[in-house]
């Protein structure tokens, strides 16, 4: 039985994917975007922020926006680029990703580039983006076709909304040692001195050529996300925290505490597409239930594979 599609109270087309386990996963067409993901338990793995605006053209505040053709303000177009304030469509031409075997688990979305986008950004395009759940674990799948006849360039990222129970006791693992762009500071080059990122005050740094693996421990839930990637090469770790917070309309003041984004990102080197050339990304977000100070899970077998 194919997923589901209901119209939300916002009037937004709402895909309702599911799985034999009993999590499921729930996507946008309005940004391509993921806006929940719940466990087997129905707990709520993502953020979204209690005052998110849900109404186009403002991008949606929490799940997992897209961000296309820019990251951020690296560029002249509006911030994090424009597919995640656009209306996406189903894709029924996902060759040469195979047919989705459960049905119900999978939905393929794609974006075309309209006359109104090549005035913004002259270039044409087909951003697909495969979402598929399975049992603890949600993959999503993007590919940027240039159906241009001239070659292009651009960023992409996919930012997760991470729902974790007290930033301050939250670790990240996989990012020490890396070097990064602190958006704070000019977008100057540093390298990272901690053994683990942890949390307390705002953070908004581009981490380049990371691990394919990153670990994010809540401590509190016993909960450890791992974040699997390729074809993104660079990670973004960002947190508003308070003041920022207070500064965002479309966020609670203390939804800082309850949130962190961990994205998947080619921000440094951009991506060049010659003519009729696709790119291809693979993300896949999983939890593994028990955290690192209990002594079960320690994140370097986490990261290095268990032995
Ligand atoms: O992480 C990069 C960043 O650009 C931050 O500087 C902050 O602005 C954040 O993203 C949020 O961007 P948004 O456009 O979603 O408000």
């Amino acid at each position: 039985m194919p997923f589901n599609i209901v119209h939300d109270a916002d009037g937004f087309p709402r895909i309702i994917l599911t799985e034999p386990t009993g999590s499921s996963a729930e996507v946008l067409l309005y940004g391509g975007q993921v806006v929940s993901w719940k466990n087997e338990r129905r707990e709520e793995l993502l953020f979204m922020s209690r005052k998110a605006i849900w109404k186009p053209p403002k991008a949606i505040r929490g799940g997992i926006p897209v961000c296309f053709p820019q990251f951020g303000n690296f560029g002249s177009l509006e911030q994090h680029g424009f597919a995640r304030n656009r209306f996406w469509s189903l894709d029924n031409d996902h060759s040469p990703l195979p047919p989705a075997k459960n049905q119900s688990s999978v939905v393929d979305l794609i974006l075309k580039s309209t006359e109104e986008d090549l005035k913004t950004w002259p270039q044409s395009f087909e951003l697909r983006l495969r979402i598929s759940l399975s049992a603890g674990k949600l993959t999503l799948i993007p590919r940027v076709r240039n159906t241009n006849n001239k070659a292009f360039s651009f960023m992409f990222a996919l930012r997760n909304y991470l729902s974790v129970s007290d930033i301050s006791e939250v670790r990240v693992e996989g990012l020490e040692t890396l070097d990064y762009l602190d958006n704070l500071m000019h977008r100057e080059r540093y390298t990272e001195q901690a053994d683990a990122i942890t949390f307390d005050g705002e953070i908004d740094r581009v981490y380049l050529s990371t691990p394919k693996k990153i670990a994010i421990i809540d401590h509190e839930k016993k909960r450890t996300f791992v974040l699997r990637k390729e074809g993104m090469p660079d990670a973004v770790v960002w947190n508003p925290w308070n003041k920022k917070a207070k500064a965002l309309p479309d966020m609670g003041d203390g939804d800082y505490n309850t949130m962190l984004c961990v994205d998947s990102a080619a921000i440094e080197t951009p991506i060049v597409l010659k003519p009729y050339q696709e790119w291809k990304g693979h993300q896949e977000l999983s939890t593994v239930s028990s955290s690192y100070c209990s002594g079960q899970l320690d994140p370097r077998k986490v990261l290095h594979g268990f032995s």
